[in-house]
């Protein structure tokens, strides 16, 4: 059983987690530059700018930003057929806010593309990985602020203009569902620049800034359209579904919401309006929230052409006793352990047939194209003295899902444009800082700490995958 003839088989990384090089060229800080390092189990911490004596794994990253060459060539060397990465926006716009792009910054994802095309691998890009410029968060409070919606809109428009005869895949946001855990730092800062202050309703701010990001990939969706009409741009989500944890009526129906919580934003941005759920719950919270009628005609206009998701695992709720009639829902306290399917070192649940649940929950809901662009296993590798890494956890991982997204394909008759594992090759953890929560099929010899030689070497999983690809999905 094989998949479709074109399928855009691949690996996946972002710009801040690779490229290092932060202060390079011109680029300004971005919000990945002002986090530290954490273990298995705590948050990595903000600062306040990059301090003195703080260990920030970011800043150099894997130095993509100098070896790309042997990298893509590793990459085409496993026969991929795409690579999906981001441009960093600091890289562009340094501060986020000036008139004028910095070319510098413009020339290297030249450089990059080109690299691409030169083994026939179409470059897949996000547009806001995790890194918007730091300047934005100190200046106007992340997406709080419009002005930083109109900010990301220029900058999605410049860097499409510029690419778009060597890019024609595009997703906006990556993720922009995280934030449904408005209670969990990391998210809201990564996603959209905002810091909670004493006594505000983070839930509110996150339906604001949410609302700027949809719109503003509306806007992008609508210039793309305008510009090039072989490009397609998609939207993206982590989708990790929340199952009932029981068959009670009140878990059911809790999930049901969860599942509205978290994927509202793709309700959105595939169908052009809000879900009437939403604007129900938004009235009855009151959360005052600026959605003009302008927006929402743009969002009308704006809708995107596939839909481009993460998936790693599966989540369980349980209604609590006494739930209030909105069923609402809050990622920090409101998930359960599902003890149906094991977890990685990190915790998260192991759930393959989770992926067609998603592939199926998406086609039924949205009926457009779907592409994997993440998927994989964060895990602890031994670099032998040989300089082989035995992964055989990894591949199991890929292949179970492989499996199931096959069967998707062929037995479901879904649409799949792609599947680009996370990683193309090992870089810093976006939720640790850690370069020994391990992703690639490519290790990189680097250390928590910093340390190492930063070579790269060909994992089990390399070899693995490469025939994957070689037999159209085949063999696995
Ligand atoms: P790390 C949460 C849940 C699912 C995926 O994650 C997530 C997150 C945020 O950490 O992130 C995505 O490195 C994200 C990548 C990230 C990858 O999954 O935290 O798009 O940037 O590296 C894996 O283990």
């Amino acid at each position: 059983m094989q998949v479709p003839k074109n399928f855009l088989w691949g690996g996946a990384i972002a710009a801040h987690q690779a490229e290092g090089a932060y202060n390079v060229d011109g680029k300004g800080l971005s919000v990945a530059d002002v986090m530290t390092a954490a273990g298995n189990f705590d948050e990595r911490r903000i600062t306040d700018g990059v301090k003195d004596g703080e260990f920030y794994p970011n800043h150099e990253g894997i130095d993509f930003y100098h070896q790309y060459p042997e990298d893509v060539k590793l990459f085409a060397e496993m026969g991929f057929k795409c690579f999906r990465t981001s441009i960093a926006w600091s890289r562009i716009f340094p501060n986020g806010d000036e008139n004028e792009p910095n070319e510098a910054g413009l020339q290297f994802y030249d450089r990059l593309f080109d690299e691409c095309h030169k083994y026939k691998i179409e470059p897949v890009v996000t547009l806001s990985h995790f890194e918007m410029p730091y300047h934005l968060v100190t200046e106007y409070g992340g997406f709080r602020s419009r002005k930083v919606l109109d900010a990301f809109v220029k900058f999605a428009k410049v860097v499409i203009d510029r690419y778009q005869h060597k890019v024609k895949y595009w997703l906006t946001f990556n993720e922009i569902n995280n934030q449904t855990n408005y209670d969990r730092a990391f998210t809201l800062f990564t996603n959209s620049g905002v810091q909670i202050h004493k006594g505000e309703d983070a839930e509110a701010v996150m339906y604001q800034a949410a609302h700027y990001e949809v719109v503003a990939s509306a806007k992008v969706v609508q210039f793309a359209h305008q510009l090039n009409p072989n490009l397609l741009i998609g939207a993206m989500v982590a989708f990790s579904p929340v199952y009932p944890a029981t068959d009670k009526p009140d878990d059911v129906l809790k999930a049901q919401r969860a599942m509205q919580a978290r994927f509202w934003f793709s309700d959105v941005q595939v169908e052009g309006s809000y879900p009437s759920w939403l604007r129900q719950y938004q009235a009855a919270k009151k959360f005052n929230l600026d959605i003009t009628d302008e927006d929402l005609a743009t969002l009308k206009q704006g809708r995107v052409d596939y839909l481009g998701f993460s998936y790693y695992m599966s989540f369980a709720t349980a209604a609590r006793p006494g739930e209030d009639e909105y069923y609402s829902y809050n990622e920090a306290t409101d998930l359960v352990a599902n003890n149906h399917v094991p977890q990685s070192d990190w915790g998260w649940q192991v759930d393959p047939k989770g992926l067609r649940y998603a592939l199926n929950w998406m086609n039924d809901r949205y009926h457009l194209p779907l592409f994997v662009v993440e998927n994989g296993i964060g895990a602890i590798d031994q670099l032998e003295a040989d300089h082989q890494i035995h992964d055989g956890y990894r591949v199991k991982y890929l292949r179970d899902h492989i499996q199931q997204m096959k069967l998707a394909i062929n037995d479901d008759g879904i649409d799949v444009m792609g599947y680009t594992p996370w990683s193309a090759i090992d870089i810093v953890s976006a939720s640790t800082g850690q370069l020994s929560k391990r992703y690639g099929f490519i290790y990189v010899d680097r250390d928590d700490d910093g340390s190492g030689t930063m070579k790269r070497y060909r994992k089990d999983s390399f070899y693995w995958y490469q025939n994957v690809i070689a037999t159209n999905g085949e063999k696995l």
